[in-house]
């Protein structure tokens, strides 16, 4: 009797740690698989992030046009890490006539206007700059076709010291600011010097 209680204890005992070790491994492999899982979710914001030289591009965005908008602005963050400064001079956009490096600004009678930066967008030393709705943008002239949320399209951005590189933009919804900015388009193509 004695001995069969320490019996079964010692089965008890030896086979706990290998039904912990099992559910353990069981854990591990749900683990791994909500990992996986993760990053095939979060995997669409690793792919947009680009690189040109010291340059690294943050998540180029756009938004959808509606039918017949002859603009649309692109966004991103434009990070510095060369000791360097260097200068965004140009772009293109495969749905765009005309690419360029615009800046949205309020001027002296309070009148939101926009301007192209002929000379380039400077992107500091160690620093960044945001290109971001009510501010510097990136202005899609003469739009060859409506952009669509959720699709992406390509385009290329080309730096004074870092050269030119390939990014692709997303499109989120219509709405909010961008809206805004292109409601503004009327007076788009007489922008420019
Ligand atoms: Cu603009």
């Amino acid at each position: 009797m004695r001995n069969s209680i320490r019996d079964a204890a010692r089965i008890a005992l030896k086979s706990y740690p290998l039904s912990r070790r099992h559910s353990f491994a069981e854990r591990h492999g749900t683990i791994g698989l909500s990992l996986m899982l993760l990053f095939a979710l979060s995997h669409p914001l690793w792919a947009h992030e680009f690189k040109a030289g010291d340059i690294e591009i943050v998540q180029p965005w756009s938004r959808a046009t509606p039918e017949g908008a002859k603009v649309a602005a692109g966004y991103l963050v434009l990070k510095n890490h060369g000791s360097f400064p260097d200068r965004l001079v140009s772009a293109t956009g495969e749905i765009a006539g005309v690419t360029q490096v615009h800046e949205m600004a309020v001027d002296d009678k309070g009148v939101m206007t926009m301007r192209q930066l002929a000379d380039g967008l400077d992107v500091p030393a160690d620093g960044e700059v945001a290109l971001k709705p009510g501010s510097f943008h990136i202005m899609f002239m003469d739009l060859k076709r409506p952009i669509k949320e959720g699709e992406t399209f390509k385009g290329t951005l080309t730096f004074e010291k870092a050269g030119s590189v390939e990014v692709e933009y997303t499109v989120d919804a219509m709405g909010g600011n961008a809206m805004k900015d292109h409601s503004m388009g009327g007076g788009h193509d007489n922008v420019g010097d």
